[in-house]
């Protein structure tokens, strides 16, 4: 056995419990993959399928994750020989596995020609990357990471160094095109020919993603730790429930992804939509009433007294009538489903988390959904409620009075909007319509759901919004 203090690492491994062993022979495979990006959701998703991938069907796909901006995974990832764990936890269970899918890691602040050295190599097929919908955002300069990876494909193009595939997880619609359009702005400045070698070699797929991955606590790191036997400082807590959609547009090869349950398509535009609208859709709804009825994670919300029930309507009468499914899946077996994985007491992911970055969350969850029903000459009084409840959010502060952090990029338009606004529910709704990269006109424009979004803020600030959901 390991003592207390050991670090989990390649000697430790012969002592961890079978069950939480690699999959695969720790660095035994050639890189393959580089991932930009590496949060917790990249190591309970992607590092997951990859590894299984290999396992199952071998290839050189090991990973080099990129740590953006904060050393600490980087550091600790280094210190443990590329492992960490996944704790996959049910509502009584929990398994813990380490995973070997990484064969290197880097660190961009500190080293950001490796990064674009990197992503000119050969040896390199495949780029995954996790940036989160702000990095999206297409005026202005193009963010550390897009920054990067348009050098890296410039330079790429200069060495003819082979075709790749450019894989966003980001939680948006048509992720690859809007990546495309990303690099397409951030390369116009350059040559004509590596242009033209970008557009011939490079491709772009689209992704859904879906795992619910909450934010690393102390907690993670002590359960894995009394599993392990070992300390893991890299490790990350989610719930078993993984989906993968991928559209299958790889010029150089892949991992065999479908071997660990991914599903390679030609169209990921149904699942994009029914998981946007679906569960990011009723998450962000949550997050905004559970963070201002103080309510610390999403679970706590739901169970509020007539908290399920307002879910299950806006689901039902609101969302599914918008979406159409793919061939095979049940919508409303889906929904239930998702509000199941949100009701697992052992996954606290925090209101506060899943409520961050609204102005970029709210338009492809919530207002999509209004839109649509709105052509479809219906009224959507329950996500109205969910746009009074954030705005009542960016208001800054919860029923009982306690500051609610207002953490998006476009914090100081949103300040700017409030401090502008005539006193009064109709006043602040009438001043945060105004933000077009929100809400765009149509939306704004129409007085019946301004309506809706007035009365629903009246009743949010009267009430507070444990007692607006009871009474329902
Ligand atoms: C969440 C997502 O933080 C959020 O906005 O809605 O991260 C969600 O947990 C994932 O998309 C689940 O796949």
């Amino acid at each position: 056995m390991t003592g207390p203090g050991a670090l989990l690492r390649r000697s430790a491994l012969a002592g961890l419990p079978a069950e939480c062993r690699p999959l695969i022979e720790p660095g035994a495979a050639g890189p393959g993959v580089v991932h930009l990006g590496l949060g917790a959701f990249f190591r309970a998703h992607q590092a997951v399928y990859t590894e299984e991938a290999m396992a199952s069907a071998g290839g050189d796909w090991g990973i080099v994750a990129v740590a953006p901006r904060s050393r600490a995974v980087f550091d600790a990832l280094r210190a443990q020989d590329l492992m960490f764990a996944v704790a996959s936890t049910a509502a009584h269970h929990t398994d813990v596995r380490v995973v070997a899918a990484l064969t290197g890691v880097l660190y961009a602040a500190g080293d950001p020609g490796a990064v674009v050295a990197l992503l000119a190599d050969p040896r390199i097929r495949v780029v995954t990357l996790t940036l989160t919908e702000k990095a999206y955002v297409a005026a202005g300069e193009p963010g550390v990471i897009t920054g990067l990876l348009a050098r890296g494909l410039l330079a790429r193009a200069r060495a003819d160094a082979g075709p790749l595939a450019v894989v966003s997880c980001d939680n948006l619609p048509g992720n690859g095109g809007r990546l495309r359009d990303l690099v397409s702005q951030a390369v116009r400045a350059a040559g004509t020919r590596e242009q033209e070698w970008i557009a011939g070699n490079v491709a772009f797929p689209s992704t859904t993603v879906d795992r619910i991955v909450p934010a690393v606590t102390p907690g993670t790191l002590d359960l894995v730790r009394a599993r392990l036997g070992v300390h893991d400082l890299a490790a990350v807590q989610t719930e078993p429930y993984r989906q993968w959609i991928v559209e299958d547009a790889f010029p150089h090869g892949r991992p065999a992804w479908e071997h660990a349950g991914a599903v390679l398509t030609d169209d990921t535009g149904p699942y994009d939509q029914l998981k946007l609208r679906t569960l990011n859709g009723l998450h962000s709804s949550l997050a905004y009433l559970g963070a201002l009825a103080g309510r610390a994670t999403i679970a706590e919300t739901l169970a509020l007294p007539g908290a399920r029930e307002f879910a299950e309507l806006l689901l039902a009468e609101e969302i599914l009538p918008t979406l159409t499914p793919p061939a095979g899946v049940d919508p409303a077996a889906y929904g239930q489903s998702v509000l199941d994985r949100f009701g697992n007491p052992a996954i606290r992911h925090r209101t506060l988390q899943v409520a961050t970055d609204g102005s970029q969350k709210l338009p492809p969850r919530i207002v999509r959904t209004v839109l649509d029903r709105r052509a479809q000459g219906r009224p959507t009084p329950r996500a109205a409620l969910v746009v009074a409840a954030w705005m009542r959010f960016v208001q800054g502060t919860a029923d009982d009075g306690r500051p609610l952090p207002l953490d998006d990029p476009l914090a100081g338009r949103i300040r700017a909007a409030l401090a502008d606004a005539r006193p009064g529910p109709a006043g602040v709704v009438e001043a945060l319509l105004g933000l077009r990269a929100v809400f765009p006109a149509a939306f704004a424009h129409d007085t019946r759901l301004r309506e809706l979004i007035v009365a629903a803020f009246a009743d949010l600030t009267r009430h507070g919004a444990a007692a607006t959901l009871a009474g329902l």
